[in-house]
């Protein structure tokens, strides 16, 4: 079964490959035939994530799915969350990690969130599924593996950021590899 994967994000099409393994075969946008921008235009992730789904499978009509995902910290009600990707006003994860210890200078409360909705849409069915990895936010950047803000989360029950974790190790225990598993077991139950 051949699923296109709706991002433009490289660092997530590396995740999901790695996370489903040989399971299906996964198409970029440009393996898919699709080059240009997805639109995000809304307020929260599910919307974002139906929007991206939806934009691409009526541009390719072929089984597709998206990934929308947001760092939601308590102390600061939920921000940067859908606002993630340009916290501070440009897509440059160094000035969003800046914005985010800066917001949080003297505040306790460190703790957050990462998570991910995935949305599928084919011919018949829309679906979506969410996977969620509590955590909190280190004092300063820690590590140099993974994306957007992985140096400054340290996931619960752990001492270490998903920076400074093996990619594998991120994969086993993160918000995507959570999403993923539910999205493919529903995958699985279709064939
Ligand atoms: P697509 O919309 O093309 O998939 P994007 O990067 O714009 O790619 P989002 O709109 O979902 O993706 O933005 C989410 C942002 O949150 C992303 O750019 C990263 O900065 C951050 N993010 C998402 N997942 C992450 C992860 O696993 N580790 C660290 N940061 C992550």
């Amino acid at each position: 079964m051949k699923i296109c994967f709706a991002t433009n994000n490289a660092h997530k099409l590396d995740e999901v490959r790695q996370i489903l393994g040989g399971r299906f075969e996964l198409l970029s946008l440009e393996e898919a035939g699709f080059f240009g921008d997805i639109p995000e235009t809304h307020d929260t992730i599910e919307e974002n994530s139906l929007e991206k789904a939806s934009y691409v499978y009526r541009q390719i009509q072929m089984p597709v799915f998206s990934d929308d995902s947001g760092l939601e910290i308590k102390s600061l009600e939920g921000r940067p969350g859908v606002h993630s990707a340009h916290y501070a006003g440009t897509r440059d994860a160094q000035a969003n990690m800046d914005q985010v210890l800066k917001e949080l200078e003297g505040i306790t409360d460190r703790s957050g969130q990462f998570r991910t909705v995935i949305t599928y849409v084919d011919q018949n069915r829309q679906e979506q599924f969410e996977g969620v990895v509590l955590g909190s936010i280190a004092q300063a950047e820690r590590g140099k593996d993974g994306f957007g803000y992985d140096p400054i989360f340290i996931p619960q029950d752990h001492q270490i950021s998903f920076a400074e974790m093996t990619p594998e190790h991120k994969n086993q225990i993160s918000h995507r590899r959570k999403a993923v598993e539910k999205f493919s077991k529903f995958l699985l139950s279709c064939l």
